[in-house]
Order: C-alpha cells, then structure tokens, then sequence
C-alpha cells in the first residue's frame, strides 16, 4: 500500500514548525521494557453485547454461553459439520470499531464523564485483539500489523488495517487450513450450553457470525482503556464469582508428543494465549488438544494466572513484564504522537518484525474507520 501521497503527510519527514524533541520512531527491543511491572488495574466489566446469526448488534447477553465440563477424553469430532452445517462469517467485510462504537453510544450513561473535553472518560478505544498483538509485539517474528489511530473528543479510538501480508495469506488459505479454522469453534460447540442447565447440541449449526463480547474498564500504568473482547462462554453455576471472573476462554491446539513440540506450545501459544486472556481478567483457559484427525485426545484447564509460572522452565522465555511494558510504552508514544483532535485525520502506526514502529498521517483517507453516526451523537 502507498502511504504517502497527495494530502498525505509522511510522518517521518519532520515539518517546520515540529517539535524538535518529538519522537518519530519507537523500538521493540525486549531489553527496553524488562523492567518492573506496571500498574494494570483489575479490569471491570461495565457492559456487554451481543452479535446474533445475521451479526446484528444488540445491546443485551442473548449470545452468552454456559460451559459445559467435557471428559478428559471425550469423543469430540472436529470434522463433523464441517461441510453441512457450517456457516462462516464474511471475514472480507470490515467491521472495523463499529460494535463498540453502537454499545458507547447505546450506554453512555455509563461511560460520561464530568469532564467535558473528553466526555468518554477514557484514554483508548478498542478490540482487546488490538491489545493483545501489542502485548506480543516484542516476541512476533513472523507477523507485523498496522494500527489506525484518530482522537475524538479527547479519546483515541485505535482500529486494526489488515496488511498486505495478512490480506494474502487470507486469500491464498489452503482447504486443510479453511477447515481447521472450523475446528476451534466446532469445539465450542461440544462444550457450551445456550442455558445454564442445558447440554450442548453437537447436531446444531456453527454460525460463526454468532458472538458474545464483553465490555471492559481498566488502567495501564497512566492509559485508561475501555476495550472489548469476545467471551466464548461462563461458567455454568450462577453462584460463580461476577464477570469478568465467571467467563471461560476455550481453545484446540494440536496434541503434543515431543519436547520439541511442548517447548514451541510455551514459547509461542501460551504467549498468546496468556496476553489474550489476562487483558479482560478471564481467569480460565480450557484447551482441547486434538490429534491431525480433528479428533480431541485430552483436554486441559490452564489456570491464566499460573501461565507465567508454568513457563519459568523454558530457556530463554517470554516475560508478562515486557508485554506490558511495550503496549504502555506504546499507548504513551501514541499519545505523544496524535495531536489533531480530528474523526477524519488518521495516525497509522506501522511495525514490521525486526523493525522499529513508524507512523504516517493521513486527512480524509480510505483509512479514515470512525462513522459519521458516531462522530455526530459525540459531538453534539
Ligand atoms: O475486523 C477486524 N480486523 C477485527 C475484528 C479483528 C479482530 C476482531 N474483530 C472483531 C469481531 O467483531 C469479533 O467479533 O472483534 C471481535 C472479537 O474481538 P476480540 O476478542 O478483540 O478478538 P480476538 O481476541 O483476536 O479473538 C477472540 C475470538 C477468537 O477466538 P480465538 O480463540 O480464536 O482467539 O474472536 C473470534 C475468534 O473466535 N475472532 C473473530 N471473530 C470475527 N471476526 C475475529 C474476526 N476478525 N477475530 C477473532
Ligand atoms: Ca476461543
């Protein structure tokens, strides 16, 4: 993608009148954010939402599920459905913060603040995904991202743009691959309920339209953020502890035979898993390990907050603290960057693996994400 053309500034060409001491890049050197962890406010639950099987948007908990315990064993066929009752999300259409946008608005009784330059009370807005990939930026080797930003009333609302590589990858998805992105939600299936007293209907159709999110309140060392993130289920007894606490993330990952194959799942899935789960305070991870059949072999809780622990073993391993550390240091350089308080200005902050993070400044461009629908209700 061309970045810098016509009204399009580039960033990195320092203009006249520019603060001088302005910072233009940033690293991702692990080094640099091994320090003390920082200060991350038990995140809250202020709402949630619903994205039904037409992904419509509702502000209520229909989408909610119940968790289910499975057997350590069970007779989970990942494959089942996959040709006959399967219906896959448009995944080409971008939906950009639209849902989070329609539930700010929907509640904003319960985000206004007092102070009327910034009537949403928070720093940042966004997918708690967005936060996850800056968590795990200093440990990515593989894959960059490109991270829209545009202040609005005082709020900085960061909204991912799919890279070329991504939008290749996506497009060139062998069948194998198609279909055991299935398997993770197949799995799903086998193990949530839609009442708390129910049993789970392996005969029904996976709509992965079909989405419960949560919303989220918390604090990075100085950054308040209100982010939301999509919650697979809750446990299934009422009496369990209020959300964020009750929720349950699940996931399949493939059966480990080797030291090798373990050493890789700490290394590079636990990371993920951990960063994804810790931000909206979910306590509980529960895997389903399946052999190359789609067949699930066993199934393991892992316990978010022992992940750190379990990891210790691993030689030259990934640190909580520089996850951290990197997203407030990010947050804090995006801040220091995003001066315009313009909807239609957008800073696009880029990363390539081994690269340090750059941005460019685009007025009124494709990558311009907040809707005048939006922009209009904030501003009146
Ligand atoms: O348009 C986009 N670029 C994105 C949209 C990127 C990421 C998310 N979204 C939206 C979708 O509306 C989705 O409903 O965010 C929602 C999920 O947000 P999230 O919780 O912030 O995303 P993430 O933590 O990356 O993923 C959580 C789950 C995934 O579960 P696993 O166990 O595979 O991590 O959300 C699903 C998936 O089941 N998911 C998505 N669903 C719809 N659209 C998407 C997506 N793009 N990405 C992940
Ligand atoms: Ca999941």
């Amino acid at each position: 993608r061309e970045h810098d053309r016509g009204n399009e500034i580039n960033a990195r060409r320092a203009r006249p009148n520019e603060c001088v001491s302005s910072l233009q890049t940033m690293s991702v050197l692990r080094q640099l954010y091994d320090r003390d962890f920082p200060v991350y406010k038990q995140p809250v639950e202020i709402g949630y939402f619903s994205l039904d099987s037409k992904r419509k948007f509702w502000n209520d908990a229909r989408q909610l599920r119940y968790y289910v315990e499975p057997e350590k064993c069970p007779n989970f066929n990942l494959r089942d459905g996959y040709r006959d009752r399967f219906v896959k999300r448009d995944d080409s259409i971008k939906e950009k913060l639209d849902h989070i946008l329609r539930w700010i608005l929907a509640n904003r009784h319960k985000v206004q603040s007092k102070n009327v330059t910034c009537p949403v009370g928070v720093d940042f807005v966004t997918w708690r995904g967005h936060l996850t990939k800056l968590l795990t930026t200093p440990y990515e080797t593989q894959e960059g991202w490109l991270l829209a930003v545009s202040k609005l009333a005082g709020t900085l609302y960061i909204s991912e743009v799919e890279t070329e590589y991504a939008c290749r990858n996506r497009d060139n998805r062998t069948e194998r691959h198609e279909e055991m992105m299935y398997w993770g939600y197949k799995f799903e299936q086998y193990t949530c309920a839609d009442e708390a007293q129910g049993c789970p209907d392996s005969g029904g159709v996976v709509n992965t339209n079909e989405a419960f999110c949560t919303v989220v309140q918390t604090r990075l060392a100085e950054h308040k953020l209100l982010f939301s993130g999509e919650v697979d289920c809750r446990e299934a007894d009422l009496q369990a502890p209020q959300a964020p606490a009750c929720y349950i993330e699940l996931k399949t990952s493939a059966e480990i035979h080797t030291p090798k194959q373990r050493s890789n799942f700490h290394r590079y899935k636990l990371l993920k898993w951990w960063a994804q789960s810790f931000l909206p305070g979910v306590p509980k991870i529960v895997a389903g390990f399946r052999d190359n059949d789609g067949q699930v072999v066993d199934v393991e809780t892992f316990k978010t907050s022992q992940i750190s622990q379990l990891i210790k073993t691993e030689y030259n391993c990934w640190k909580p603290t520089v996850c951290m550390n990197f997203c407030s240091d990010f947050l804090s350089f995006v801040r220091e960057t995003v001066r315009e308080d313009d909807p239609r200005t957008v800073y696009l902050f880029s990363w390539d693996p081994h690269k340090d993070v750059t941005f460019t400044i685009h007025r009124d461009s494709e990558y311009s994400f907040l809707p005048d629908w939006f922009v209009k209700e904030m501003t009146r």
